[in-house]
């Protein structure tokens, strides 16, 4: 039986549409996307692309050949995922020019007894090549907190400060893909729950999206392992709810970007040689799906080394190192983000204060939107006082004075004001930040320097609100 089909993925043209919009319609509404009109002025659409709209794959192997990248083989399956080779650009190209002719690949991208069909994905091209500005994230993708943290931090800084090595992907979350006709993705949920948007620079993709309230009909009655390719004949025994599941489906033409929302499930097939830009993100307004998976993600590590509980010195310990490998963050790690982008955001709030009057009675934008980032944290961090788990003795610092004094949170509150002035076309605040307005902050007068614990986080916010509302009375 073939898929139920419920709809198509609305397009729109992103020029039309302004950030208040996106943020009502679609952060929000959690929905999904199709944005025409943002990639007219992208180098990479330009020097990537034929005029016939064919990938220049000699291009990559002339100027990026060197770069070693992940390739999935299409046609294996390993685990949940494809299996990955690495190999370097200029090797893929080769493969790819040597098996186009070939067209061994079904409509699903199953390969029948041909050669490998190789996709290279995750490639990080913007950490790899910075001087070349291959594109510009669109105004809606800018506000993106995990980017400018892993630009500035490792998200995983080992309690262990004599263990140097730290095995956890710490890069970035911007990516190319490149794929000939028939490479796929299977179905999965992104990394952390993040959203992400892809962006065609040639060639066309043939999405199938779940919404979040439907994915447990593509999971087993456990809810442990989901559906790995939507194509193939699924065992309903194994897989009861599968049928019932209303799918959304979209056909993305070259120059269009997908927003995928967070938790959405989706399985993507490269219709021509394609590739893409994909970007991985989080911000205040969809942080609370990563603390629902990593509160999930904890549980379920946690019952899986139940039975050695009362011989471990450490068990606590032992779930949140496994959480760390297996999510790609633990409940420290999070936690130390959320410290960081608090505090990030009350020195906008703080900056703007002492700068332009009173941020509360303000006309600006970028107020009420570090004011939703300061209560969103808030939120979590009341929901993460429930869960009690140890302090750790932490490798990293959270005393407010010593992260302020470190020159990488400079740098992030830089980013994040050139962020919030970009996205509601603010008069250029001209943020000048430098460390010594970090010290007059008027909110840390009085108040306990260290952040270790959510109650301290949520006090520290509440803190901040109450000093400026305040001054809005006063
Ligand atoms: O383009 C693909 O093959 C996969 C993209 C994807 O899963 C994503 O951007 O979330």
């Amino acid at each position: 039986m073939g898929l139920k089909i419920g709809g198509q993925i609305e397009k729109i043209d992103g020029r039309e549409l302004t950030y208040t919009d996106f943020v009502k319609n679609y952060f929000e509404k959690n929905e999904p996307v199709v944005l025409k009109g943002l990639m007219d002025d992208w180098r990479a659409c330009k020097d990537w692309v034929f005029d016939n709209g064919k990938p220049n794959l000699l291009l990559f192997k002339n100027n990026f050949g060197k770069s070693q990248v992940q390739v999935a083989d299409c046609s294996c399956r390993e685990f949940t995922d494809q299996k990955r080779v690495e190999m370097s650009v200029s090797e893929f190209v080769d493969q790819w020019l040597k098996i186009s002719s070939k067209e061994s690949c079904s409509g699903s991208g199953q390969v029948n007894n041909g050669p490998a069909v190789l996709y290279l994905k995750d490639w990080h091209f913007v950490k790899e090549y910075p001087e070349y500005t291959a594109y510009e994230t669109p105004q809606f993708f800018l506000d993106d907190w995990l980017n400018f943290y892993l630009d500035n931090y490792s998200m995983h800084r080992d309690p262990d400060p004599h263990k140097e090595i730290n095995d956890i992907c710490c890069s970035d979350y911007r990516f190319a893909y490149m794929g000939a006709k028939g490479t796929w993705t299977p179905f999965h949920a992104d990394v952390f729950r993040s959203y992400s948007w892809s962006a065609n620079v040639c060639g066309k993709k043939y999405w199938l999206f779940l919404s979040p309230s439907q994915c447990h009909l593509a999971f087993d009655r456990h809810m442990k392992s989901s559906v790995y390719d939507v194509f193939d004949d699924i065992d309903q025994k194994k897989f009861p709810g599968f049928e019932k599941a209303i799918w959304l489906e979209c056909t993305q033409e070259q120059n269009e970007i997908v927003f995928v929302p967070s938790g959405w499930y989706h399985q993507v097939h490269n219709l021509e040689d394609t590739i893409s830009i994909n970007h991985n993100w989080f911000n205040g307004f969809n942080l609370s799906w990563v603390w629902d998976l990593l509160l999930r993600d904890y549980h379920e590590a946690r019952e899986y080394i139940e039975d050695i509980k009362d011989i471990c010195d450490d068990f606590e310990g032992l779930c949140q190192r496994n959480l760390a490998v297996n999510t790609g963050m633990n409940f420290y790690d999070f936690f130390i983000f959320m410290v960081h982008f608090s505090l990030a955001n009350v020195v906008l709030l703080d900056y703007l204060a002492r700068n332009c009057g009173n941020p509360l009675d303000s006309s600006s934008l970028t107020v009420p939107h570090l004011v939703l980032n300061l209560k969103s944290i808030r939120e979590i961090a009341l929901r993460m006082k429930s869960v009690v788990v140890p302090p750790r003795s932490c490798a990293v610092s959270l005393d407010i004075f010593q992260i302020m004094e470190d020159s990488a949170f400079l740098a992030l509150c830089k980013v994040l004001a050139r962020t919030y002035d970009a996205i509601h076309k603010e008069q250029k605040q001209s943020y000048d930040i430098r460390v010594n307005d970090f010290l007059g902050l008027d909110c840390l007068k009085g108040s306990s320097s260290e952040l270790h614990t959510p109650e301290n986080l949520v006090n520290f916010i509440d803190s901040t609100f109450s000093r400026l509302s305040g001054l809005s009375s006063g």
